[in-house]
């Protein structure tokens, strides 16, 4: 078992789930042992009905598809393939945002006022759109159409792309990848992998990184900069995460998925005293909303909500036997969630119309009367509360404080109001450089164990770590989110972290937020007069999975930021794929893709990458 997970709640629920015959997600994957050697390498098309076909990568089989289609062709359409539905889907979140904010405008959706009318100035002025006496209202819905235009074909070029030094424009420009509309990049994506369209690899990996550009500069960030326009814009808030939040005593509701427009709401309903009383009579003493995955992480930033944990962790939250409810809406959800839940009392209540699974029960929520659609689901985990069998119940004990909520906002208050402090301990050399560590989990490698010995290496060389998503739930278990972490940095870090009041890791909130990442680098890049190319940055994904993380990988390589993968990408049946990712694409980009399963060893590659580009900017390595 101990090789499954470094995380001791996660042990001891891979226990009870084995006690109780619940088969999860590592059960599965050792049922799909071996898996297909042609696969891991990318060398398999199924884009037409003339195969499957599959190229032999140590040349005695066949060495193109049925159309011919080589290694390099197939491996480079399949990452493209992937690029683009990582990038449909944190696009696609922020459309579902960028048209509640519509709707709000528009006076369709009475609980979604906004709430950050400064962020809301700030970002139509970004946009060119009048402010001066006009109210929130008129204003946040030129924005929201403004916006929703982003998505489309006609634009030249994405508004936000102008947040990134002239230089960087200049290298996209040159090579064509400066993203138009977002959809567009996405449907060119589709068009150019279909059987007989384009062929040659390094043509689909630039549009392949256009692609990535329009998420990272454009959905994701759309969908962080107006769920901070509804929801509030993080600062720094407390609160404790792992599965011991779950409590014996009370209705437990989880909300797993992505979209704040749910979490958010259903946050505020699970307070209405009414439900307090319902739950009251059902025997529970109170109503506890938690947080699992990205949309735990928009809700802990806004509302320091528990978080019960990160994506290994969704199926063991229903093995507690204490959650009435898991209630999700899109993105990163097993399709096994009902299955094991069906072992045990939990409702699994599904709210997206664009996601549907089997057993579960869905409630259509709808921004337009969304205060009733929320707490039609909290009574629904009320009254399920008579249903615990408490025989079957066990929340392991183990919990920890966090801080997190470090928008750019609340950097630059903690900062003091600029950027300078920041800047001026680069320059000294108290902090080295600054590494986002982000993504996922993957049952393929020890649950949390790459995330923690990378971020634990790079804190003890001075190194600032941002985080996000599911790496940022682990960093949190470890205790790394809080600021007495800083006792285990370098000298350097540790006295800006106590001048600063600040923890050595940094939690800056879902995987759409790394937008905020970047838009700090692009401020750091600006201030300094340099390319991002140039500053002593890193990025990993030391767990990684899903699309999502291919997509934003490539956005923040094209970016310019060296980035470092911890779990193997597809990709190696093309040696001049992986030869154009790992190395070709400096001179093109100004960066690369490293990958390294060994986390200290990626933490070096991290360092020795700092220490390099330290240099070139004149500064001590
Ligand atoms: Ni990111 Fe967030 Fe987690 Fe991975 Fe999934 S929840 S959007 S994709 S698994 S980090």
């Amino acid at each position: 078992m101990s090789e499954k997970s470094i995380d001791q709640a996660t042990l001891k629920m891979l226990s009870k789930a084995k006690a109780d015959n619940v088969s999860l997600a590592w059960d599965r994957l050792a049922a799909q042992e071996p898996q297909c050697g042609f696969g891991q390498l990318g060398v398999c098309c199924r884009n037409c009905n003339m195969g499957p076909c599959r190229v032999d990568p140590f040349g005695d089989g066949p060495s193109e598809g049925v159309c011919g289609a080589t290694a390099d062709t197939i491996v480079a359409r399949n990452l493209v393939r992937a690029i683009a539905a990582g990038a449909a889907s944190h696009s696609d979140h922020g459309r579902g945002i960028a048209s509640t904010l519509y709707a709000s405008a528009k006076g369709h959706a009475p609980d979604y006022p906004v709430k950050d009318e400064v962020k809301l100035k700030a970002l139509a002025k970004e946009f060119g759109i009048a402010v001066e006496d006009r109210t929130s209202q008129e204003i946040a819905l030129e924005v929201a159409e403004t916006v929703l235009d982003e998505f489309g074909t006609r634009k030249g070029s994405l508004q936000f792309v102008n947040r990134v030094p002239l230089k960087r424009k200049e290298i996209w420009d040159k090579l064509g990848i400066t993203p138009r509309g977002i959809d567009r990049e996405v449907v060119e994506c589709m068009h150019r992998t279909h059987i007989g369209v384009d062929n040659d690899y390094v043509s689909l990996i630039l549009q392949g990184m256009r692609t990535a550009l329009s998420d990272g500069w454009g959905g994701s960030i759309v969908a962080t900069e107006i769920s901070d326009i509804l929801f509030g814009t993080p600062q720094p808030i407390k609160g404790s995460c792992n599965l011991g939040v779950l409590q014996a005593d009370q209705v437990n509701i989880i909300l797993h998925g992505h979209e704040p427009t749910l979490s958010d709401i259903l946050v505020h309903a699970a307070r209405a005293p009414e439900l307090l009383a319902a739950a009251k009579e059902k025997g529970a003493s109170g109503i506890n909303v938690c947080g699992m995955c990205c949309t735990g992480n928009e809700i802990l930033m806004r509302h320091g909500v528990p978080l019960a944990g990160n994506f290994l962790q969704q199926e063991l939250a229903i093995v507690t036997g204490a959650v009435e409810a898991m209630v999700v809406d899109i993105q990163c959800i097993m399709p096994s969630l009902p299955q094991v839940a069906a072992c045990y009392h939990t409702k699994v209540i599904s709210t997206s119309p664009k996601a549907k699974f089997p057993g579960a029960e869905h409630i259509p929520f709808d921004e337009h009367n969304a205060m009733e659609v929320a707490e039609k689901i909290v009574l629904a985990a009320v009254e399920n509360f008579s249903n615990r069998r408490p025989e079957r119940v066990n929340i392991p004990s183990d919990r920890m404080d966090y801080m997190a909520g470090f928008s750019v906002e609340a950097i630059l208050s903690a900062l003091g109001g600029s950027l300078d402090p920041l800047l001026n301990a680069i320059k000294s050399g108290a902090i080295k450089g600054i590494v986002g560590v982000v993504g996922c989990n993957n049952p393929k490698y020890k649950h949390d164990q790459s995330h923690i010995n990378f971020v634990n290496e790079l804190i003890k060389n001075n190194v600032l770590v941002v985080a996000t998503g599911c790496a940022a739930i682990a960093c949190g278990k470890y205790g790394l989110l809080l600021p007495e972490a800083a006792k285990n940095a370098g000298d350097g870090l540790r006295a800006v972290c106590e001048a600063l009041k600040i923890p050595p890791v940094l939690h800056m909130g879902s995987c759409v937020d790394i937008s905020r990442i970047m838009t700090v680098a692009a401020a750091i890049a600006n201030a300094l007069g340099v390319d991002i190319s140039d500053l002593p940055l890193a990025g990993a994904a030391p767990e990684w999975m899903s699309e999502k993380a291919v997509s934003i990988g490539t956005y923040v390589v094209s970016s310019g930021i060296f980035t470092i993968l911890g779990t193997v990408p597809p990709v190696l049946g093309s040696k001049n794929v992986a030869e154009l990712l790992t190395s070709g694409a400096e001179g093109v980009v100004g960066a690369v893709f490293a990958v390294e399963e060994d986390p200290v060893a990626a933490a070096d590659l991290a360092v020795k990458h700092i220490e390099k580009k330290r240099l070139a900017l004149g500064l001590e390595p």
